[in-house]
């Protein structure tokens, strides 16, 4: 049985790619961070106690920030394949927080490079690479494009970027670069502009709010679906040679379209709900991604399966969902429609 070292596993991708690893029969190892509160809610369909002898995703307690636990984490476990998903992975946050982001985000990746190097294990290192690398340069973006990041958050995976690249040619070290435009899902985190509109415009629907305050809205994203990206980080760890690939569907809408989409499927016009707050928007801005996977196409055979309008129907439908069950529980008696601080 394969082993999967996962950094992560708690978030949105890790939750995808736990399960996608899982039906691929592996054995999966997650890190995750000690917290008051649970934050395992993603994963908690995966995990089974480890008492019970068909379990298969064990937890391991850990921090990007402390290397030598690391070491001894990959020493003992071993894995096959590592996917170093984990990071301060909010844009804007970096602003607010840019030498915590520098040292999760940047040097949580040498970190475990270094654990890879002085364990010398045989194993396979994936990096979540991103399309905010790109940042000011001009659309469509490939692996050819040079970067020009335009955030504390984009230069801190800059940074891990060419780590990778080093590691893979100075200690010959299988490690690849996934360099992923934005990716959704109704797991998305709530602070990011799909899931807090897709969130809050159900709300709307169900009378629990009814104000959604956005920032720039003319900026463009190339998304897709988290689901269909996982799947891409798997394909680059099973080649015959480690290399860094752009995953993306090819396709922008700007936030403005997006907004419009998700409200229109409501029967909602988004004008009489949405208000713009300077403080949702960013010193720097990034104002066009579109990417252009053609070599995770060739050489992968990786091609998205969900369309623009699919994931905003599957992240509405997941979220009204929601809504309606916070509606049922305010008119039985139970809790209060309070509002809700996103980012
Ligand atoms: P999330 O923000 O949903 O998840 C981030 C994960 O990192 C969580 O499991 C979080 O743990 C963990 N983490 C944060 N800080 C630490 C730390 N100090 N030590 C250990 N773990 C930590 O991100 P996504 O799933 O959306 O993205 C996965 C990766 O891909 C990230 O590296 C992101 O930067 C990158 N990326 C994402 C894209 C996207 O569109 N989603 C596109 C391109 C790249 P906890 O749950 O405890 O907070
Ligand atoms: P991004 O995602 O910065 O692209 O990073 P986010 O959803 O935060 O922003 C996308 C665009 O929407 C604009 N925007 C707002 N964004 C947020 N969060 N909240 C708002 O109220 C709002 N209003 C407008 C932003 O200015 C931006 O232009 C994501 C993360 O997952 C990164 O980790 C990843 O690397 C990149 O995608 C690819």
């Amino acid at each position: 049985m394969k082993k999967a070292f996962i950094t992560g596993i708690t978030g949105q991708d890790g939750s995808y790619l736990a399960e996608l690893l899982l039906d691929k029969g592996y054995e999966i190892h997650g890190l995750i961070r000690r917290a008051s509160t649970f934050n395992t809610e993603r994963i908690d369909h995966l995990y089974r106690d480890f008492h019970d002898p068909e379990a298969r995703v064990y937890l391991h307690y850990g921090d990007l920030s402390v290397s030598g636990h690391l070491t001894d984490l990959l020493h003992e476990i071993e894995p096959d394949e590592i996917y170093h998903l984990g990071a301060q992975s909010h844009v804007r946050v970096s602003f607010d927080m840019p030498e915590y982001t520098g040292d999760v985000t940047g040097l949580g990746t040498l970190r475990l490079l270094e654990a890879v190097k002085k364990t010398k294990i045989k194993t396979r290192f994936y990096q979540a690479s991103s399309s905010e690398m790109f940042g000011a340069a001009p659309p469509p973006q490939s692996e050819a494009t040079p970067f020009q990041p335009q955030s504390p958050y984009a230069a801190a995976k800059v940074y891990a970027y060419y780590l990778v690249r080093n590691y893979r040619e100075a200690y010959k070290i299988f490690a690849c670069n996934g360099i992923l435009f934005n990716h959704e899902s109704p797991r998305r985190g709530e602070t990011f502009v799909t899931r807090k509109v897709t969130r809050a415009a159900t709300r709307i629907k169900m009378g629990l709010a009814d104000r959604l305050f956005l920032g720039n809205l003319d900026a463009k994203r190339d998304w897709g679906f988290a689901g269909d990206y996982v799947e891409a980080m798997w394909l680059m760890l099973q080649q015959d040679k480690p290399d860094d690939y752009v995953v993306a569907t090819g396709e922008t809408h700007s936030v403005k379209e997006f907004v419009e989409a998700v409200f229109r499927k409501l029967d909602l016009d988004y004008r009489e709900f949405v208000r713009i707050d300077r403080r949702y928007f960013r010193p720097t801005e990034v104002d066009v991604l579109l990417g252009d996977a053609d070599k995770a196409r060739r050489i992968l055979g990786w091609k998205p399966k969900v369309s623009f309008d699919g994931l905003v129907d599957m992240m509405v439908a997941a979220d009204l969902e929601l809504a309606r069950k916070e509606r049922t529980l305010l008119d039985a008696g139970y809790g209060a429609a309070g509002s809700r601080r996103v980012l």
